[in-house]
């Protein structure tokens, strides 16, 4: 009889443990999935909306309108600038609680969300070593005794591993003072040694040809705790950059959406 009874304690403490497992592991990640609506303004670049899993380009005027006076969590050059009201003129003007008008300078990033997006603050510095550029550049037929009219790089650790991963931006767009007989751009991830592709283009050069990328923003835009990040590749003279979110998976970059 006793031992009848310790049965059923014992039946009874491993259900409440698998209950309280499950929901841990299954219960807290629908929650967080749940929540995961965001607007993103890219500069001038695009406007972005996520819900329901999937992305879309806002491009209709009434729809963009319709976001003036909205309170958005602003960015600019990669720094956090504030909480502002937006208002899409030429450009996108930022107004505190008055209503008076905010400056900035350089590069807006702005999102409105029901949750709190983790934005990774990062700065490009010149290349030191240009062992990977030049593979990479050899690998497409290029001399690896290139001019350039970009050299960039920055480290974070992207995938949350611990260690740093190495992001380059490498281009000889729009060059002035030399002529190349072909353009190229290319912005890639070095990894444990390896490189991942994220933007490549090569072609023959006009002088105004190609367009110059540039890392606009890392953060985890879809609330699934893994990093995405935003490139936005500049034309020569056109007003419109292109722009392009990426995220990681089964080993490679892939473009999730563009403004394209
Ligand atoms: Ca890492
Ligand atoms: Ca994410």
């Amino acid at each position: 009889m006793k031992k009848g009874r310790m049965k059923y304690i014992v039946l009874i403490i491993v259900l409440i443990i698998y209950g309280v497992f499950m929901y841990l592991f299954f219960g807290i990640d629908e929650t967080r999935e749940r929540k995961a609506t965001t607007t993103l303004l890219i500069g001038n670049s695009a406007v972005w909306n996520y819900s329901s899993r999937s992305w879309m380009n806002i491009t209709n005027n009434q729809t963009l309108s319709s976001l003036n006076w909205q309170k958005f969590t602003t960015y600019v050059n990669n720094q956090f600038f504030g909480n502002y009201s937006v208002w899409l003129d030429d450009k996108w003007y930022l107004f505190d609680d008055n209503r008076q008008a905010v400056n900035y300078q350089g590069d807006l990033f702005a999102y409105q969300a029901d949750f709190d997006m983790d934005v990774l603050p990062f700065t490009v510095s010149d290349i030191d070593d240009f062992s990977y550029v030049n593979q990479v550049l050899e690998e497409h037929e290029l001399s690896s005794n290139a001019s350039y009219t970009l050299a960039k790089m920055t480290s974070f650790d992207f995938d949350k591993d611990g260690v740093l991963e190495d992001f380059y931006f490498v281009s000889n767009v729009f060059a002035t003072d030399f002529f190349p007989d072909k353009y190229f751009s290319f912005v890639f991830m070095v990894k444990s040694g390896k490189i991942y592709m994220l933007y490549e283009d090569v072609d023959q050069n006009d002088g105004t040809n190609g367009c110059r990328p540039q890392l606009y923003t890392v953060a985890d835009f879809d609330n699934d705790r893994d990093y995405e990040l935003i490139l936005v590749c500049s034309k020569y003279s056109v007003q419109t950059p292109v722009a392009m979110l990426y995220e990681f998976s089964d080993g490679e970059f892939k473009i999730v959406i563009s403004n394209q």
